[in-house]
C-alpha cells in the first residue's frame, strides 16, 4: 500500500496500533478530531470531525485503503452518536466513492448483538439485537456498507469487535477479548486479500468460550493465534465471575445493555 487512512488514531486502538501498522503502508495518514502529537517522517497527521463533509473528502483523496477506528466507541447521547458515527460514515463513503473506492475496515462492536444471550452461538447471519443507540449505529454502518457495495462495488471489512486491548479485564471478556496480535494479522488479511467483497468477521481471538463462528469468513485464511483462556485463573483469582443471574452474565452485551438513553 502506497498510503493508509487511519481514523480514530487517538483512541485507544489507534494509539495501540500505530508501531504496528508502520509497516504496511509507505505512508500513513492519522487522523482525529483530537491532537496528535508529532509526525513521525513515514506519517502524515490531519485533524478532522467526520461530521465534516469537505474535511472528510480531503482526507480520503489519495488513500489506498482505510482502517476506520473513528467515532463515538459507547453509548452516548444520540446526537455525538448521529454525528461521528451516521453522518462520519456517511461521509467516509461518500468520500471513498468519489476517490476510487479505496478498501474500508470498519471497526465495528459486539453492540449490535449485544441483546443475545451468551449461551447462544452465533454466526454472520443471526440477526442484529443492539443492546443501545451505540450498537444501532454501528448496524447502520453495517447496513451502508453493504449497500455501497451492492451498489457499487466499494469492499468493506465489516469487523465486530468484541473487546480489543492488551489482555481481558472481565469473566466476559474470556469470551469477547481479541489480542492486538491478532487485531494486526486480521488487518493484514484484509488489507491482502485479492478480492474481499464485503464480509461480516467477529473480530475475536481463539478462546475457548467465544461465543462467534468466523466460518464464512474463511475465505479470507485468518488465523488469530491468541486464547483469553490463558487468564482465565487470574482473572477468577481477582473474583471477577459475576452473579450468573446479572446482566454481564446474561447477556453478550454485558453491561451496555444497561445504559439509559443519555438525554441531551
Ligand atoms: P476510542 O473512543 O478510544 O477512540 C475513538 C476515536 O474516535 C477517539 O480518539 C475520538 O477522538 C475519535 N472521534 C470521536 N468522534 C469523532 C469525530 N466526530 N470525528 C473524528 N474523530 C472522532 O475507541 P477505541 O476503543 O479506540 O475503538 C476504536 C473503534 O473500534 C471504535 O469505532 C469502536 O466503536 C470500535 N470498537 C472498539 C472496541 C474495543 O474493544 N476497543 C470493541 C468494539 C468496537
Ligand atoms: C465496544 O464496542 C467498545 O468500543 C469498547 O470500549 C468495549 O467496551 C467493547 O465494545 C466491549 O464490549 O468490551
Amino acid at each position: 500500500m502506497k498510503r493508509l487512512l487511519v481514523t480514530g488514531a487517538a483512541g485507544g486502538l489507534g494509539r495501540a496500533m500505530r508501531q504496528r501498522l508502520a509497516p504496511m503502508a509507505d505512508v500513513i495518514r492519522y487522523s482525529d478530531i483530537v491532537d496528535l502529537g508529532e509526525a513521525a517522517s513515514h506519517e502524515e497527521l490531519v485533524r478532522c470531525d467526520l461530521g465534516d463533509s469537505d474535511g472528510v473528502d480531503k482526507l480520503v483523496e489519495g488513500c489506498d485503503a482505510i482502517l476506520h477506528l473513528g467515532g463515538i466507541s459507547v453509548e452516548d447521547k444520540f446526537s455525538k452518536i448521529l454525528n461521528a458515527n451516521l453522518l462520519g460514515l456517511y461521509n467516509l463513503y461518500e468520500a471513498a466513492r468519489a476517490h476510487g473506492m479505496p478498501r474500508i475496515l470498519f471497526a465495528s462492536s459486539n453492540h449490535t448483538v449485544g441483546f443475545h444471550r451468551q449461551d447462544q452461538h452465533l454466526d454472520v447471519d443471526t440477526p442484529m439485537r443492539p443492546d443501545g443507540l451505540y450498537g444501532v449505529s454501528k448496524c447502520f454502518g453495517e447496513a451502508l456498507a453493504h449497500m455501497y457495495f451492492d451498489k457499487f462495488g466499494q469492499e468493506t471489512a465489516i469487523v465486530r469487535i468484541g473487546s480489543c486491548m492488551e489482555k481481558p479485564t472481565t469473566h466476559r471478556m474470556l469470551s469477547t477479548w481479541m489480542s492486538y496480535d491478532d487485531f494486526t494479522s486480521l488487518i493484514e488479511c484484509v488489507f491482502r486479500a485479492p478480492m474481499l467483497g464485503c464480509p461480516i468477521i467477529w473480530g475475536v481471538s481463539d478462546n475457548d468460550s467465544r461465543w462467534w463462528d468466523n466460518a464464512a469468513a474463511a475465505y479470507l485464511g485468518w488465523r488469530p493465534k491468541d486464547n483469553a483462556e490463558r487468564f482465565r485463573a487470574e482473572l477468577e483469582a481477582a473474583g471477577a465471575r459475576p452473579d450468573p443471574r446479572s446482566p454481564v452474565a446474561v447477556y453478550q452485551g454485558g453491561q451496555f445493555t444497561q445504559d439509559p438513553i443519555f438525554e441531551e
